[in-house]
């Protein structure tokens, strides 16, 4: 091997023959072996889009230099790699290709396993999976059915995007300004019945369990908490004038029931729809606000519009009639679908009380003292004004003395709500797991039977525009069950289902008698690393998590949470490039097609579009996107530079949660550091017979400040890649480490010595980030260990021990010279060189010594005068 090592770095060499290897010995195939600590280190999966951009790269390079880092560690580690294969973008490409979507998949799939290997990322594909195929989703189907056992799903009726022209169900993806995608037809909101998880019964220890993340990002965990959302409020009757019914509303604030002026109910609440029964102009406005999809955060910012259902509350302290409107504002699926309205005291009351001049009531000082209503709604809390027996108190005990009140005459109740709803689980299109359920002609549904499960969709099928195949199939509905006819559900999981226990299933991917394999689900799990972008930090998560709970109350599973470590990487970003036409219209140019200049401050001063020679509009940096044609494709980047120039430039050019700016001159940078630590490799093979020694007693001052230099570099790699997860100050580290060490000689056998210690550890420093590099350099370094199981260096604490170190004498506060003592020099030492030096002596000679300060190790201060 020694012999044959190129004297060039050639990737293109070196990464097909190391991955072939890899291949061959089953390098990153794992199993259960206790008595090795495990390592589970997880990138999010991938959706088979066609071909893996620059963010999957970053992702998945990341998570494969935490991996491969931690099995130097001596861990066993399992890194998996799948694909999340459902979803709408099949349905597209299927129509437009003239395709079916499950043929469309599984080539991209082929093709993006292809890209991965490219790439040496070390997964155990013995574990891929597809959620697409019926080996996975069996296992979800019956989940779902033991969760309908258990009381945990449920069917209700719920919105949807309705296209009237294409009579067909809309993803909201495909609402494009109100309209449907293709027919162009205004979107109504329908009614129709679906699925739904409990995820609420589990609201409050998905909370709580959020507290034992210490490893999470804090402003995930934030994110996490704001969409559960737990308020602390009370539920309030409100009798109705003239009638034995009562409108309860939820409210967080009853320290301002005083204030309330008006009251509003949402346009599906059923006194809204008896109200409409006799008055056509309500219902047909209500008609007009229902179908305008309203999410929560819209409510804030829509103009709030509402009318009068001439009904009157009574207030339940003063008595005083109020009167009941609808308003757009209000939801019907949170709290009651009412709301006692403060208009004083909350925002979008009083947008609504400026829009139809209702009355406004001060009820609260705010703490802050500031008090201007004409403006804005004062939503501070303080001391309550104007509230009968309650006036004085401050806003918290107002609202227990009003809860405690409410709860005595029983028209009250102290509640806990949840911003979080039940997770809808049915999606109207083809290309998803079919809902095992059976639709009876009595009307009721029962799941499939386990011993029918998988309900297995159909692959060969014709997308014929809009509709989902299945559903057009009466062949497929058509089935028995107990003798009578029955049909099949014809909508599909939300595919976040898919992606809510992947991360389990690949612990015992190949398991056919159950959903998991609980032994090797509970050696492996949790995973200790997840990687994933923070687009997921909400939805997949939160999902995930209620997964697991799921999976440990049916005793699949014995830990609370499925990720134990967080990272969620930055966005990579590029510079994007434009032209206006006289018409207004732009089109944005590649990157890799424009020519730009820079000043010596490398900014871009001028762009040049290669085919025309015209000059371009430099767009700034921003996300690589194909809306902007700046996305960078990693295959032309692979075949140019090969993978390990590519992974270590992403790893190099930014910490992982930092944006990532790509740059042509960053890439050509970190080839051109992989050459030199080639270089020096074989430089060093070159004198490989020469006698070396390692008898570190005898190296020089200048050898062990080397030697120092080089322990201090894998004490600070170590803490950079593990404990602080600081990939790109650990590279700059190595950089520096190599410029040391292409200066150092070959001349003594003590040299040779240090320079084969010191090219271990760079290499082995290196195998995490390009471990194609690496392996074959350790090889050509004369190792016959695989590289990849090899121990991570220590470094020698003795070689970090400081001899000597240099200490600043100070006169009168001025430097007068620098002494170079032993580094445990005590202080009468160091006093006796001082005075001996020449310099020193020049300035106290002749004075009295006021005072003498020793800073061990840095400095020696005099006060003479
Ligand atoms: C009176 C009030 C006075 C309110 C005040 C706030 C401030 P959170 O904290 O998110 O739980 N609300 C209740 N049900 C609603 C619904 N279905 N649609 C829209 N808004 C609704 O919010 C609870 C508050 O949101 C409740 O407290 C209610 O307004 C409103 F100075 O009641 B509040």
């Amino acid at each position: 091997m020694l012999k044959q090592m190129p004297e060039q770095y050639d990737p293109a060499l070196v990464e097909p023959q190391v991955q072939q290897r890899w291949e061959r010995d089953n390098v990153f195939q794992v199993s259960e072996d206790p008595s090795k600590e495990k390592f589970y280190c997880l990138s999010m999966f991938p959706y088979p889009s066609g071909k893996l951009h620059m963010g999957h790269v970053r992702n998945y390079t990341l998570g494969d230099v935490v991996a491969r880092f931690q099995r130097m560690q001596g861990k066993n580690v399992l890194q998996p790699m799948g694909w999340d294969a459902f979803g709408l973008p099949a349905e597209n490409a299927a129509i437009q290709n003239q395709t079916a979507p499950a043929k469309w998949t599984y080539q991209n799939i082929d093709y993006m396993r292809n890209q991965l290997k490219s790439l040496g990322f070390g997964y155990d594909w013995s574990r891929e999976l597809a959620t697409c195929q019926p080996d996975y989703y069996r296992w979800e189907q019956w989940f779902f059915t033991k969760l309908y056992e258990k009381g945990l799903v449920y069917k209700k009726n719920a919105t949807v995007n309705w296209d009237p022209v294409d009579q067909t169900v809309l993803a909201n993806e495909q609402v494009i300004d109100g309209r449907g995608w293709r027919s162009g037809a205004k979107v109504e909101q329908k009614e129709i019945p679906q699925w739904f998880i409990k995820i609420t019964d589990y609201a409050q220890e998905l909370l709580d369990d959020l507290d034992q993340l210490e490893d999470w990002p804090e402003q995930v965990k934030t994110m996490q908490r704001n969409w559960i959302g737990r308020s602390e409020g009370v539920e309030i009757d409100f009798a109705i004038a003239d009638s034995d019914a009562h409108l309860t509303v939820y409210t967080t604030r009853p320290d301002t029931l005083y204030g309330v002026t008006y009251m509003a109910v949402a346009a599906q609440h059923p006194l809204a729809q008896q109200a409409a029964e006799q008055n056509p102009e309500l219902a047909a406005f209500i008609e007009t606000i229902k179908n305008v999809k309203m999410a929560e955060a819209d409510l804030a910012t829509i103009d709030k519009k509402g009318m009068d259902t001439g009904f009157r509350g009574v207030h339940p302290l003063t008595g005083e009639l109020i009167p009941i409107w609808v308003a757009n504002f209000v939801l019907m699926d949170y709290g009651s679908g009412a709301v006692m309205a403060v208009p004083a005291h909350d925002q979008r009351d009083w947008e609504f009380a400026t829009t139809y001049q209702l009355p406004i009531t001060v009820v609260i000082d705010p703490a802050s003292g500031e008090a201007d209503i004409s403006q804005a709604a004062i939503t501070e809390k303080g001391t309550t004004i104007a509230s009968g027996p309650y006036t004085g108190l401050s806003s918290d005990e107002a609202f227990q003395a009003i809860a405690d009140t409410l709860e005595q005459r029983g028209i009250g109740r102290r509640q806990v709500n949840f911003r979080l709803r039940d997770w809808g689980v049915s999606r109207q299109r083809y290309w998803g797991a079919p809902i095992p359920m059976l639709n009876l002609a009595n009307g009721e549904s029962v799941p499939v039977p386990a011993d029918q499960l998988p309900v297995k969709l159909p692959e060969d099928v014709v997308m014929s525009g809009n509709s989902s195949p299945i559903k057009e199939d009466p062949q497929w509905r058509q089935t028995t069950y107990q003798g009578q006819p029955a049909e099949h559900e014809t909508d599909t999981f939300d595919t976040f289902m898919e992606s809510s226990w992947y991360y389990a299933r690949y612990c015992s991917a190949n398991y056919q008698d159950g959903m998991l394999n609980p032994e090797q689900a509970n050696y492996w799990l949790p995973v200790d690393q997840y990687i994933g972008g923070i687009e997921h930090a909400i939805l997949h998560l939160l999902y995930a998590r209620f997964f697991h709970k799921l999976l440990r109350d049916t005793g699949l599973v014995e830990s609370d949470e499925p990720f134990k470590r967080l990272l969620t990487q930055g966005m990579v970003l590029a510079d994007s490039y434009f032209r206006e036409d006289a018409s207004g219209k732009i089109t944005w140019y590649s990157p890799l097609e424009v020519d730009i200049r820079r000043d010596d401050k490398g900014r871009i001063i001028e762009a040049i579009l290669r085919s025309d020679g015209k000059p371009v509009t430099h767009g700034g940096m921003t996300k690589m996107s194909k809306s902007k044609n700046n996305g960078i494709d990693p295959q032309v980047m692979i075949d140019k530079y090969g993978a390990d120039t590519v992974r270590l430039f992403m790893m190099f050019a930014a910490p992982p949660e930092a944006t990532l700016e790509w740059s042509d001159s960053g890439v050509d940078g970190a080839q051109r550091f992989l050459r030199r630590v080639w270089r020096l490799a074989a430089d060093f093979v070159a004198v490989a017979d020469q006698p070396r020694s390692q008898d570190w007693q005898q190296l020089s001052e200048s050898q062990q400040q080397l030697r120092r230099e080089l322990h201090r570099a894998i004490q600070k790699v170590t803490d950079d890649m593990g404990r602080r997860q600081n990939f790109n100050t650990a590279i700059a580290a190595i950089m520096e480490l190599l410029n040391r060490l292409q200066k150092a000689s070959l001349d003594t056998a003590l040299d040779r010595g240090l320079m084969a210690e010191a090219l271990d550890a760079v290499v082995l420093m290196l195998a995490p980030v390009t471990p194609h590099l690496a392996e074959a350099l350790w090889q050509a370094l004369g190792h016959s260990s695989d590289i990849n199981f090899a121990a991570w260096p220590s470094f020698d604490e003795a070689a970090l021990v400081e001899t000597s170190v240099l200490i600043v004498v100070q006169v009168n506060g001025k430097v007068r010279s620098k002494l170079t003592v032993a580094a445990d020099a005590d202080e009468a030492t160091v006093t006796a060189l001082a005075m001996a030096d020449d310099n020193v002596a020049r300035f106290v000679d002749g004075k009295t010594i006021r005072k003498q300060i020793y800073v061990p190790g840095k400095l020696f201060n005099i006060v003479a005068n």
